[in-house]
């Protein structure tokens, strides 16, 4: 009888990742090390069937997809943070502004969940927010509204001195179901002090996430890479996630957002197929207590993120119609997919496709 390993078909000409993939198989938790040398091995095929080993636990040969809307009712921000495209400064020709009507005839019903994030605008008071939240939840009463990053409820408590326990739960009377998790970026001081300045620390993007569980709002994670941030730095942003994980078990889902270098131009070297390929795989591994992993194809593109879905990620986000931020870094993918589009991209992985909610509840299996 041979090791597991050898029953698995697992066996890898890099000694590591033998010795990392006889913990995963015997579900021990990965440490520091084990992240680094996964990032550093140059066996991508033995790293990708690890993780969808671990995939196929958590969600078997399902692959979700959600009928979702993003709505960025404003670009206007007082931040700076020096890898985004999508602030403008009031007065800037291409600055916008929604009211709570465009919002509304920009939100069908055949929808499922509708995103929300926006910049930290100047002068909008919380009470607007709170009147588009209430405004859609009472012409969409059953539609699920994932708004306002964990920066934005910071924000709120900067600008208009209401502390993140009183605006999610205002919010949440409106009709706010949970949190989309940006505004992580990389919780490494050194990058945050490089590329965020004024914007909050990671330690409160940890303690705005831990409020929102305790109150039973649901949220997402995420991960910015591809700029100035080091493996190491990546693989303690896992850890640290996995330890809040451990303490609410309030995160729904983990998406690494590839940097778009648009105008901003933080990297000669943005990350490449192999890299979006290794963050999905590194975070199914790392992550062993979020369900689900996104290969967010806004961000790595279609092709890479129909890949992703063999590389240990179970989940292919939205039909979104139009995205804004990463587009207005010049992403290359399409502003929408079609549902159609998505089935297709889910199929041609050999996996099934699953219409979702925003919790995760199956809506329709497309297994013909
Ligand atoms: O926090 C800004 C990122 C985030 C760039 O929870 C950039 O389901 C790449 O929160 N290149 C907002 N990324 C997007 C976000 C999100 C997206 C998809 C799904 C979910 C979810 C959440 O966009 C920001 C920032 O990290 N961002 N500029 C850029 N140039």
């Amino acid at each position: 009888m041979g090791s597991l390993l050898e029953i698995e078909n697992i066996i890898s000409s890099d000694k590591k990742l033998n010795k990392i993939a006889e913990k995963i198989i015997n579900n021990q938790r990965l440490n520091f090390e084990d992240g680094v040398d996964l990032f550093e091995t140059e066996d991508i095929h033995t790293l990708g069937k690890l993780a969808d080993i671990k995939k196929r636990e958590v969600s078997g040969d399902n692959v979700y997809f959600v009928l979702n809307r993003h709505v960025n009712p404003t670009n206007i921000c007082v931040l700076s943070c020096s890898f985004c495209d999508f602030a403008k400064k009031k007065g800037d020709v291409d600055a916008y502004e929604m009211s709570v009507d465009e919002i509304l005839s920009s939100i069908d019903d055949e929808m499922h969940e509708v995103h929300m994030v926006g910049g930290h605008h100047p002068t909008w008071k919380f009470e607007y927010y709170e009147e588009i939240v209430r405004s859609i939840r009472e012409k969409h009463p059953d539609l699920h509204i994932k708004g306002f990053t964990a920066a934005e409820i910071d924000y709120f408590h900067k600008r208009w001195k209401i502390d993140p326990e009183e605006s999610l739960a205002r919010l949440k009377e409106a009709g706010l179901t949970s949190m989309p998790g940006g505004g992580a970026e990389v919780f490494s001081s050194r990058v945050h002090k490089m590329l965020l300045p004024g914007k909050s620390k990671a330690s409160r993007w940890q303690e705005i996430h831990k409020i929102a569980h305790n109150q039973g709002i649901k949220s997402n994670c995420t991960m910015l890479y591809g700029h100035i941030e080091t493996i190491e730095e990546r693989v303690d942003h896992f850890i640290q996630l996995r330890e809040l994980q451990d303490e609410t078990n309030g995160f729904l889902a983990f998406i690494p957002l590839q940097y778009q270098t648009g105008t901003t131009q933080l990297t000669d070297s943005p990350a490449t197929p192999i890299d979006d390929l290794k963050m999905i795989s590194l975070a199914r591994l790392m992550l062993d207590n979020i369900n689900h992993i996104k290969s967010y194809w806004v961000t790595i593109g279609e092709e890479t993120a129909s890949i992703g879905l063999n590389f240990g990620a179970d989940d292919l986000d939205g039909t979104i119609v139009k995205e804004n931020i990463m587009h207005a870094a010049n992403a290359n993918s399409p502003g929408g997919l079609a549902r159609e589009k998505m089935i297709y991209l889910i199929k041609e992985a050999k996996k099934i496709p699953v219409e979702r909610d925003a919790l995760y509840n199956n809506i329709k299996i497309y297994n013909d």
